[in-house]
């Protein structure tokens, strides 16, 4: 090992240290859906870090692949060129004369030294926007987007619990901004608002837990010991940039594509429609191994639309995000809930056993 890998790794370590504060808002992995973050752009003593340590690494790099890499490390610094188009891979700070990059990354240095250590998951990279690609990369088997007429789930509605439903979460929501505890996504501005832990936060909500569609579908879906995963609400508001594509599987590890293991019961509290950011869709995708090229294009996909009350019914394999919001400010909001129910030997996204509140704890099964 040489002196810049014996740094690389030394600071790979304290960087790991200083990202471990689950809750803080400055966790890159916690600004789900949003591009990049480039308030901190990469300074030049990081992106030399970081082409250090890909120096080191490539020996590793298969020859042959054909592909030349660019990787933009962020901040004002050069690009780094990843050629493996002949028998010996080869870095270069600027594009070799006879190449045209097949692939371009973009990732914070640290971003590639948690990666190249083993410390980031593949997918957990791609799909918090760790690490953008454009160009040839593939996630997995390309899946095309194309030809798809408009979803409408007509499913059985609450209407009973609706109004009761919309009134708890919009004074939620405006309750958790004034405490300054609220968590927003959505693009730059970050105009959406997740609602999470949704068992602490009202009667509203259990009671949509006890929904006849929950019997209907997850025992025969799920089997025995299903059990709640996250339980959130989503208000999608005009102006956000919706999030991108992703399956609510890909956080479980190990991957296992080829079989399901989730479902998501997702209430719409309003009308939805393309404007107010319905949930894009990539139809059949859940039959497994597919993922799309660039999973920030919702080109080809289709939106979900219903009435108000509509329960949106999709498994976790499914390509998905929350569309753009493109209604008039102040018009068209979109808030929905997302009950997301797994196996019983799945590990849920929400730790429930700490964060359910003692005195509801009695009163769900
Ligand atoms: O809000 C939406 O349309 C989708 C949200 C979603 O996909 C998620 O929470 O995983
Ligand atoms: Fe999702």
């Amino acid at each position: 090992m040489n002196a810049n890998q014996e740094n690389a790794t030394t600071d790979t370590t304290s960087f790991k240290r200083k990202d471990s504060g689950v809750g803080s808002r400055d966790v890159d992995h916690q600004n789900f859906g949003n591009p990049i973050d480039n308030k901190r752009p990469a300074t030049r003593e990081e992106w030399q870090q970081a082409v250090s340590f890909l120096h080191g690494k490539l020996s590793k790099v298969a020859s042959g692949l054909n592909a030349l890499v660019e990787i933009d490390l962020t901040g004002e610094n050069p690009h780094v060129f990843v050629d493996t188009r002949g028998d010996t891979p080869a870095i270069f700070e600027s594009c070799p004369e006879d190449g045209v990059p097949n692939v371009k990354l973009r990732m914070r240095p640290l971003t590639m030294l948690h990666f190249g250590e083993g410390l980031m998951d593949t997918r957990y990279a791609s799909h918090f926007n760790q690490i953008q690609s454009t160009g040839d990369a593939r996630l997995g088997v390309n899946a095309t987007f194309g030809n798809l007429a408009t979803a409408s789930s007509k499913t059985p509605s609450p209407p009973s619990q609706l109004s009761a439903l919309q009134t708890r979460l919009k004074d939620q929501a405006a309750g958790e901004v004034a405490a300054g505890v609220s968590y927003s996504d959505g693009g730059p501005k970050k105009p959406n608002q997740r609602i999470w832990n949704l068992p602490n936060k009202g009667q509203e909500f259990l009671d949509l837990l006890e929904h006849p569609l929950v019997e209907d579908f997850m025992p025969d879906f799920l089997g025995d010991g299903y059990h709640l995963s996250s339980y959130t609400a989503n208000i999608n508001r005009p102006g956000s940039k919706g999030m991108g594509m992703h399956t609510d599987q890909i956080t479980i590890n190990p991957a296992i594509p080829q079989f399901p293991l989730g479902l998501n019961l997702m209430w719409f509290l309003t009308d939805v429609n393309e404007e107010n950011g319905g949930t894009r869709i990539l139809p059949k995708s859940h039959n497994g191994l597919v993922a799309p090229d660039n999973m920030f294009d919702i080109a080809g996909t289709m939106f979900a639309s219903g009435p108000a009350g509509t329960c949106l019914v999709f498994e976790s394999r499914l390509w998905h995000a929350t569309g753009p919001n493109v209604a008039k400010e102040g018009e068209g909001e979109r808030p929905v809930i997302l009950q997301f129910y797994v196996r019983h030997f799945v590990r849920p996204q929400e730790n429930f056993t700490l964060s359910v509140d003692e005195e509801v704890r009695g009163e769900v099964e």
